[in-house]
């Protein structure tokens, strides 16, 4: 773990061994969780932070890697945990957060297609279920969530890129993670999901130019967010909804989660804005994280300020 490169891009068996050190080293904040086994039989997990406290707490959930090649979020997801742990005692801003917040975070969530993209194809971007007697494969994950399945921006064709799956949740990636989603749904303020590239800022909806509740708040946190994160390195980020600023979709983890009524829900693209793509160099990785972890505190800040329940703790 002292030796852990996190300017580097990992393959998946240093990163379930990442997890496991981790878990080790820090058992005082750290667990493990299963979540389910992917369509290939590998298990998944998220790490859970959480500082003993008597505060009704709201959990913050991230996910990273529904999509196989955007190398870039996986490499965040760790990077985010290297630094709520490293800074968690020093750190006021970070104590602060863990007083009223758990962070449950899955580092790869696609993690078949990961491999996939290590073994044989850099750019696959699906799972790796095998559709109509084994001649196509890979379900889009993020098209597979119960959010207007399948009607937008999303096809049943399984040879292509957004295929939906045979039916919301088919897959047991989309089902293991909104089982569990779905079982806390009370508690979970807020529910990240990191992707790349295009470095946006996403709320809901992608499956309708119609608008959250609370789109205007979404919005507002997002923009401080997105200036936040420009502060750090001059990276400009566009703040919106995934309609109005990107493109259609139907059955994204985001709106499903938004639907369920979770409240602070984002998509987040990180770098680039095309030059290098999904094939991010690793010179890139240490301030893509760093920028992008400005944003993300600020999200945080937000939300706990809006779920303060005991003034005692300040
Ligand atoms: O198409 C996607 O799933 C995401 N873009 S990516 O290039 N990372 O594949 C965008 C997802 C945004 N969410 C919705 N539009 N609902
Ligand atoms: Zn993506």
């Amino acid at each position: 773990l002292e030796t852990y490169s996190y300017n580097r891009y990992h393959p998946m068996g240093e990163i379930y061994q990442w997890m496991s050190e981790i878990r080790e080293k820090y058992t005082e904040v750290v667990t493990q969780h299963f979540l389910g086994m992917t369509y290939e039989s590998r298990p998944m997990y998220y790490l859970k932070i959480s500082q003993p406290s008597n505060n009704p707490k709201k959990i913050i959930w991230m996910d990273c890697g529904i999509h196989a090649r955007e190398w870039i979020a996986p490499a965040f997801c760790q990077w985010f945990v290297k630094e709520i742990l490293q800074n968690y005692k020093d750190n006021q801003r970070i104590r602060r957060l863990l007083k009223n917040l758990d962070f449950c975070v899955l580092p790869v969530l696609n993690i078949d297609g990961y491999i996939y993209t290590w073994t044989t194809d850099r750019l696959w971007r699906k799972s790796r279920s095998s559709h109509n007697n084994g001649t196509c494969f890979g379900t889009d994950l993020n098209r597979n969530f119960d959010a207007s399945w399948c009607s937008i921006g999303a096809t049943t064709d399984c040879e292509s890129l957004t295929f939906c799956g045979t039916g919301p949740a088919s897959e047991p990636e989309t089902k293991a993670v909104s089982s569990f989603i779905e079982s806390k749904k009370e508690n979970i303020a807020c529910f990240l999901t990191m992707h790349s590239y295009g470095q946006l800022i996403l709320v809901p909806y992608g499956y309708t130019k119609n608008k959250s509740n609370n789109h205007e708040e979404l919005i507002q946190v997002g923009q401080k967010a997105a200036n936040a994160l420009k502060a750090k390195h001059g990276t400009n980020y566009r703040v919106g909804s995934s309609a109005d600023i990107l493109y259609a979709t139907s059955g994204s983890s985001r709106d499903w989660a938004r639907d369920i009524g979770i409240p602070f829900s984002y998509t987040f693209e990180l770098r680039d804005n095309g030059t290098y793509g999904f094939v991010l160099p690793e010179t890139q990785i240490q301030a893509t994280c760093e920028e992008t972890m400005e944003a993300v505190l600020s999200v945080l800040d937000d939300v706990y300020e809006k779920y303060w329940y005991t003034n005692s703790a300040r």
